[in-house]
């Protein structure tokens, strides 16, 4: 059975695998309060409080085609927008609530629109969807969880009602399934040590996913909670421990393997600043040449970078985010050979950078600049030719380097990381 499991995990993550590159995007009504998508939670605000955010919501400025644009400029091949997060807020036309954005001044269904501009650019969509619900009356908000501005009264005098939050949940994810086209990933999150799995009628849940959309990847987040990875991490997982692990603003330092040291399909997803959702005074950006080291990192371990922007009320993405993604677009353009369809070499780290792999293509990325030749120790003679990945250059490849040439040997290029022109190995 989980050997079914682990080879359709496989078949269904290979587009997957081999796009490496996505953007995250954190959109909501807390993009007015505009102090990250916790806001509610970590000020305690009362949904009386919050409610003039959804009363002002009209983002005039929402132009998912340029977003589609950005992203696929940017390098990126997918994108997952947050259909409802933590604050219960959707962006979607959820016939089984009035607190969606169809009911707010900009009338618009936001998801919708996101899906139809980020296909028409080629590619592929998911949403984000949040397990939890601080807006629902039957959401158990209870041990340190309570979130004190909630009056989750209904569920406190009787927990039962748990249940119809689970239809609710369940029917809002139904609708996502059915009425929005194929999907290409569902990411839910997130769960507690003490509310995960079965707790969220999982089992259930995924068989009525997988009857509705078989080839959607879904996360670990069913099963997973804070640090714990959930049955992804073993030989033998559940049917909800998802098609990939989700390490959060976090590179594992040795990759995912599961407990037969096989590879397992992970993504880290990391913030461009400091929060997700948007900041208005977060300028903490991450610069183009950090992005691209952790996209080069995630790759030589096996791993896909989804990259998050938090657009503002308006509904623009911040431009500070805009000026990175296009740097990082245009390195991507001229080295993506070495991150799409590309993962972990075989070799050691070497002192200088990074490898990343493609059949017989060894990919270089020199994060270091070399005095001298750059020392492809370990390599030995497997290397038959070697080109500078930006512009084709030859690159010379010197004893004791490379002795003999084999039929199967591996060609060395080298992905330029910055946009310095590092000294070219010496002949002697
Ligand atoms: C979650 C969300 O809470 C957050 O707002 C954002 O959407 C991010 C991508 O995902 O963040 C988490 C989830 C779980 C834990 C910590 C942060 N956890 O269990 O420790």
């Amino acid at each position: 059975m989980s050997q079914t499991l682990i080879q359709e995990r496989t078949e269904r993550t290979e587009w997957f695998l081999h796009d490496r590159f996505g953007m995250f995007i954190h959109w909501g009504l807390y993009a007015i309060p505009a102090r990250g998508e916790w806001v509610r939670s970590v000020e305690r605000i009362s949904n009386e409080d919050y409610q003039p955010y959804f009363d002002e919501f009209n983002p005039d400025r929402y132009d998912p085609k340029a977003w589609a644009k950005a992203a696929k400029a940017a390098g990126m091949k997918y994108a997952v927008l947050t259909a409802k997060h933590h604050d219960g807020f959707c962006l979607f036309d959820s016939k089984l609530t009035d607190y969606k954005s169809t009911n707010t001044a900009c009338g618009r269904d936001l998801v919708r629109e996101f899906l139809d501009a980020f296909r028409e650019e080629g590619l592929k969509v998911g949403l984000y969807y949040s397990l939890l619900d601080w807006h629902h009356p039957d959401y158990p908000a209870y041990g340190d969880r309570i979130h004190p501005m909630r009056d989750n009264e209904a569920y406190r005098r009787d927990p039962a009602r748990f249940g119809v939050y689970l239809d609710y949940m369940h029917g809002q994810v139904r609708e996502l399934l059915t009425e929005y086209g194929k999907l290409d990933i569902m990411w839910f999150d997130f769960s507690y040590d003490d509310l995960k799995g079965e707790k969220w009628r999982a089992t259930e849940l995924m068989e009525m996913i997988r009857s509705e959309q078989p080839y959607i990847i879904v996360d670990n987040r069913l099963e997973a909670s804070g640090e714990e990875g959930g049955s992804i991490y073993t030989d033998n997982p559940s049917i909800y421990s998802g098609d990939f692990a989700s390490p959060e603003q976090i590179i594992p330092p040795a990759g995912i393997t599961d407990n037969n040291g096989r590879s397992i399909p992970w993504e880290a997803c990391i913030t461009l600043n400091n929060n997700w959702g948007y900041g208005a005074s977060d300028h903490t950006y991450k610069t183009a040449k950090t992005v691209i080291r952790k996209l080069t990192e995630c790759v030589s371990k096996n791993g896909n970078l989804l990259l998050n922007v938090g657009p503002d009320a308006k509904g623009e993405i911040p431009l500070q985010s805009l000026v990175v993604l296009e740097e990082v677009g245009e390195w991507l353009r001229k080295n993506g050979d070495s991150i799409y369809g590309c993962g972990e070499a075989g070799f050691s780290k070497p002192e200088w950078g990074r490898y990343t792999r493609k059949g017989n293509k060894l990919y270089a990325h020199l994060l270091e600049e070399s005095v001298g030749p750059v020392n492809l120790a370990g390599l030995g003679d497997r290397v038959k030719s070697a080109r500078l990945l930006a512009d084709g250059s030859e690159l010379f490849v010197t004893r004791p380097w490379n002795a003999t040439l084999y039929p199967n040997d591996a060609f060395f290029n080298f992905a330029q990381p910055e946009h310095f022109t590092y000294p070219l190995p010496d002949e002697r």
